[in-house]
């Protein structure tokens, strides 16, 4: 196993030690989360969770999660999650994030805005001082997408339409393009998650703020950091 992949177990171990026995657990998307699942399973298998429920956010969670034998429902049969854990693109100093990378924004945000604690597990190469260096994606209709890209490079905000490995577009969960932000550092988030908010033809973007509320980095020195 590579450092990288140490990290992201040790995060990911830390990350299994704060779920509650008997409730209702989220859980996201990527390759940390991977980990995490891994390690829910290892502690399962110790003492039992008999977590009340458990939603994803992406199918490739869901199969792993199955794997193991949990029971995953969607989102529409619970009210809420107790806990999301989730992984990140980039994570500023106030915990706001740029997250979809892997496609998943639309679910994720929904599960995360519908849980009562969101904790992030990350490695300290996704932490920056100012959001930016990664895409920003936005998920838009595809009736309006050509339009959406034309206000957006308009803006100055250098978009680019997500491909598939074939070239084609790529195409969301829910049929949906995506059209990734390449300005870096982003302007000031807030202002740009509002002006994404109120475009039409935009179904959701990763701009995740005042969602994070409590952060794990898995440092090289192989301490996990907790910010809050
Ligand atoms: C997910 O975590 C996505 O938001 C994001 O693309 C992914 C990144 O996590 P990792 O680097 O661990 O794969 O929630």
């Amino acid at each position: 196993m590579n450092e990288q992949e140490l990290l992201k177990q040790q995060v990911a171990a830390s990350a299994a030690q704060l779920v509650v026995p008997g409730s209702i657990l989220g859980v996201g998307t990527g390759s940390t989360v991977k980990w995490f699942i891994s390690e829910l399973a290892k502690r399962d298998r110790l003492t039992p969770l008999n977590l009340a429920a458990i939603v994803t956010t992406s199918n490739r969670s869901k199969e792993q999660l199955e794997s193991y034998g949990f029971k995953v429902v969607e989102l529409a049969d619970i009210d809420h999650a107790d806990l999301v854990v989730d992984g990140a693109d980039r994570v500023d100093d106030q915990l706001n994030g740029i997250k979809g990378g892997g496609g998943a924004l639309t679910l994720e945000k929904s599960v995360a805005v519908n849980s009562e604690k969101n904790v992030w597990i990350v490695d300290e190469g996704k932490l920056v001082h100012h959001l930016g260096g990664f895409p920003l994606p936005v998920e838009v209709l595809p009736i309006s997408c050509e339009q959406n890209f034309r206000q957006f490079e308009q803006a100055g905000l250098e978009p680019t339409f997500r491909q598939r490995q074939d070239g084609k577009r790529y195409i969301t969960h829910y049929g949906n393009y995506i059209i990734d932000l390449g300005i870096s550092p982003l302007p000031i988030p807030s202002g740009l998650a509002g002006y994404l908010d109120s475009t039409v033809g935009v179904v959701e973007h990763g701009l995740f703020l005042d969602i994070c509320d409590e952060l794990l980095i898995a440092r090289h020195d192989g301490t996990v950091e907790t910010r809050y």
